[in-house]
């Protein structure tokens, strides 16, 4: 298994949109089976493919406190949402940090494959259908700040690539003091 590189906010390659997968085999079982490490290392309780720079639609959620409940959703669409709607704090791991408020509804029915190819559907409601739809959302290119207003985002944008650039500061002192 490997720990994947997960993209961070505002690269541009988090708005592309995942294409349906269509090979069920080894090459699908060992994205998910590394997807499934980088998500429990992060750690998060939900993981995309996008994220990891891979633009197909696979989705790793897990909401146990236990890591034992980990389920992998190939090509899902949401096939029923209730009108009730429910606000939930979203974290994102391509956007380490910040969590806000997004509304969304409350429950909502997933079809989608397993790893080999089954269709099953899923009942999500709390915490698990806020996951759902937010690791869909990264499917179709959507990152959760895009629900906040534009001066959030904005903020959160300046935020992050101030980050990126003192990481790249320290990286490259750290590359000097190595060749010293
Ligand atoms: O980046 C992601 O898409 C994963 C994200 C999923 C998510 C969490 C909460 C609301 C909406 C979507 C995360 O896992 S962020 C990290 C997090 O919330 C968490 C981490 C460890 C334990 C519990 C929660
Ligand atoms: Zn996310």
């Amino acid at each position: 298994m490997a720990l994947l590189n997960i993209l961070r906010y505002p690269d541009p390659r988090l708005h592309k949109v995942a294409k349906p997968v269509t090979e069920f085999g080894a090459r699908l079982e060992q994205l998910a089976a590394d997807m499934a490490e980088t998500m429990y290392e992060a750690p998060g309780v939900g993981l995309a493919a996008t994220q990891v720079d891979v633009h197909e639609r696979v989705v790793l959620v897990d909401v146990s406190e236990t890591h034992d409940a980990l389920t992998v959703f190939v090509n899902p669409e949401i096939v029923w949402a209730s009108d009730e709607k429910q606000v939930y704090d979203e974290g994102c791991l391509s956007v380490p940090g910040i969590y806000d408020g997004v509304e969304r509804p409350a429950r909502v029915k997933v079809r989608a494959q397993d790893i080999k190819g089954q269709f099953f559907e899923v009942d999500c409601d709390g915490l698990l259908a806020v996951c759902i739809q937010h690791e869909m959302d990264h499917l179709n290119g959507k990152v959760f700040v895009e629900y906040l207003s534009p001066l959030k985002r904005n903020r959160i944008k300046n935020k992050l690539l101030k980050e990126e650039r003192g990481m790249e500061r320290d990286a490259q002192m750290r590359a000097a003091a190595g060749r010293r």
